[in-house]
């Protein structure tokens, strides 16, 4: 087979996002976009949800937002049947809705926990269950769920993060074993440092800041663009047999001490 760009073509392909109102999230959608996909966008807040499927829209690309929460069972059941009654049958999810609280891990109450527990871990393993059923249905299918380069390793001040990264690593493996035989590819990706809204106490810090430029082989931030490559790959034909490996997009972070 003559390896050319058509393995990376994702037009005709219905790709939902979660969380992908803002950061990272609407940066990936509007990556598949622009690599042919059909994108539906998630978040919470209808409006913000409703702006950011403008812009891409206004655009030229082919854009749907979807307004629920990924971490109940009840409103992501609701969604999906949805989604695949009116924007198609879901051919590449991208579990990528997070949230992150900092504080020093014998202050962390349980409330806190949870919730990034729920959002980080179970709404991953929900909204994969729900899209899986089609996937497996269909006999296709492809599921990128975004560690983090908190998947491999901790930093203070972020443990129910951490765990719930950790674990989700390994839920895509989880993923990836029982679903292959269905043809359903599973993979991660695994950002070091960007500067996104979630970052952005991190990076407006200046130690912090020269901390990171320190650590990192490239000595630098990652820009969100750079998570596009990686997703298109794992989004498409290309990656047809590539199935539970986590992509590192760090700058090198992992690979030195
Ligand atoms: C932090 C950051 C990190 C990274 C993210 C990258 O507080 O150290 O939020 O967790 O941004 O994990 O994958």
């Amino acid at each position: 087979m003559i390896v050319g760009t058509g393995q990376f073509d994702l037009t005709g392909r219905v790709a939902l996002v979660t969380g992908s109102s803002q950061g990272l999230g609407f940066t990936l959608a509007r990556g598949l976009a622009e690599a042919g996909a059909t994108v539906v966008l998630n978040g919470r807040g209808a409006e913000r949800l409703a702006g950011a499927v403008e812009r891409l829209r206004d655009a030229g690309l082919d854009a749907h937002g979807y307004a629920f929460d990924v971490t109940r069972r009840e409103d992501v059941a609701a969604a999906i049947a949805r989604i695949e009654r009116e924007a198609g049958p879901i051919d590449v999810l991208v579990n990528n809705a997070g949230i992150q609280r900092r504080a020093p891990l014998e202050q962390v109450g349980e409330a806190v926990w949870r919730e990034v527990l729920d959002t980080n871990l179970t709404a991953p393993f929900l909204v994969a269950q729900h899209v899986a059923r089609g996937m497996i249905a269909r006999r296709a299918g492809k599921i990128i769920n975004i560690c983090s380069l908190m998947s491999e390793v901790g930093r203070p001040t972020i443990a129910p993060y951490t765990a719930a990264k950790g674990g989700l690593k390994m839920l895509t493996k989880a993923m990836a074993t029982e679903w292959a035989r269905h043809n359903i590819q599973v993979n991660g990706i695994g950002p070091g440092y960007f500067k996104t809204e979630m970052n952005r106490a991190l990076f407006e810090d200046e130690q912090f800041d020269a901390w990171i430029k320190g650590r990192t082989p490239a000595q630098r931030w990652g820009a969100p663009e750079e998570l596009i490559g990686p997703a298109v790959f794992l989004a498409s034909d290309a990656s047809s047999f590539v199935s539970g490996q986590i992509i590192y997009v760090d700058g090198g972070i992992l690979a030195t001490l």
